[in-house]
């Protein structure tokens, strides 16, 4: 038997991340230097007016060349992912809501958003693109909302032209992996033939289908310090703007609240380490887990980053933040 194998801890990190794991998850792609340090609980933090306006006006551009919107939202924040000043612009057009990651998404919870959403006028389907759930319905609820368009196209017996479609959503919400799921298009792109086209406007998906390959990108809106915390643990904000300490802090007190069974498995806490207050609850994993300065002391920045990266990995369990009972409007 290996020396590895006689060592204790042997068993716990060849199952768990450890304040000294490589695996390293790459999140948040906006970045906002004018938000880094600003207190959260000061004003409403917003995007510069003039990003904002920018982003709008690129959208309105894109949406100008399609009929159908595929809005994609992470399907553990319903509404946090919502940016109410580009509804206006979404409003004029044929629109689906997908609802990403149902798999990382509380079970129980995204029935009740499924309940919720249903009672109301915009399509919908909670989907996932990496277990490629309900990914099959996708271009037939699409077709669907064209039904009424094409048949007047057949009434003058004319073919109707092509449904064009847009992806949009907030960053790392999937909108590359889900164009890539419908399209199939990495597949082509790596398959043997050289000579693939490298970029192409419009990516057919059947035979009267086409999509846009380019996503539009939806400004994440921070309204409040919850939705920050939300969109950030999620992936649309980076960790640099909120800060890591805040984020695991927030993290942590969700899971005691609502998966403490989780985390006290995934790091074999006691039952009273549970009622301890986030902070400390951190300081248990940290020793647990090896997150430990040079000189012993317990090193907070990287136990915060490790139950980030933990939850990132789905090695926490599913977690949905938002709930429909406190969803003031879609
Ligand atoms: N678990 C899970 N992960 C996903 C899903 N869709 C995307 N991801 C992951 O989320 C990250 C961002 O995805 P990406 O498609 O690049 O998002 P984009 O920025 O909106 O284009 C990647 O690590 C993906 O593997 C999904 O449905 N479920
Ligand atoms: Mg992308």
């Amino acid at each position: 038997m290996s020396k590895l194998r006689q060592n204790p801890m042997s068993k716990l990190s060849a199952h768990h991340t450890t304040c000294n794991s490589k695996k390293q998850i790459k999140y948040g792609v906006i970045e906002a230097p004018e938000l880094v340090g600003k207190s959260w609980d000061t004003q409403d933090i917003n995007w510069y007016p003039g990003h904002m306006l920018k982003a709008k006006k690129e959208l309105a551009k894109q949406l100008k060349r399609v009929d159908v919107v595929l809005e994609i939202r992470d399907a553990r924040i319903p509404v946090s992912s919502v940016n109410h000043d580009f509804e206006e612009l979404l409003l004029q057009k044929k629109r689906i809501l997908l609802f990403n990651k149902t798999g990382l998404a509380d079970a129980e919870i995204t029935r009740k958003w499924e309940a919720y959403f249903k009672k109301r006028d915009t399509p919908f389907l909670f989907v996932d693109a990496l277990i490629k759930r309900n990914l099959q319905k996708v271009l037939p609820l699409s077709r669907k909302l064209m039904q009424e368009k094409w048949s007047n196209f057949r009434k003058r017996g004319i073919r109707h032209p092509s449904l064009k479609l847009l992806i949009i959503g907030v960053p790392n919400v999937g909108k590359s992996s889900l164009i890539n799921r419908l399209s199939k298009r990495k597949a082509a792109e790596t398959g043997p033939n050289p000579g693939v086209t490298k970029h192409q406007d419009w990516i057919k998906l059947g035979k009267d289908v086409e999509l846009l390959d380019t996503p539009g990108i939806l400004m994440p809106k921070i309204e409040n310090r919850e939705t920050g915390l939300r969109l950030t643990i999620t992936g649309a904000i980076k960790d640099s703007v909120v800060g890591t300490s805040q984020l695991s802090d927030y993290l942590l007190g969700v899971l005691q609240l609502k998966a403490p069974l989780q985390i006290q498995q995934h790091y074999q806490l006691t039952p009273e380490d549970l009622d301890l207050l986030p902070g400390n609850l951190l300081k248990k994993i940290a020793e647990k887990r090896g997150c430990l300065k040079s000189g012993g002391t317990i090193d907070n920045s990287r136990a915060e980053s490790l139950v980030l990266r933990d939850f990132r990995a789905g090695e926490l369990g599913r977690l949905s933040f938002d709930h429909p009972d406190n969803a003031e409007s879609d």
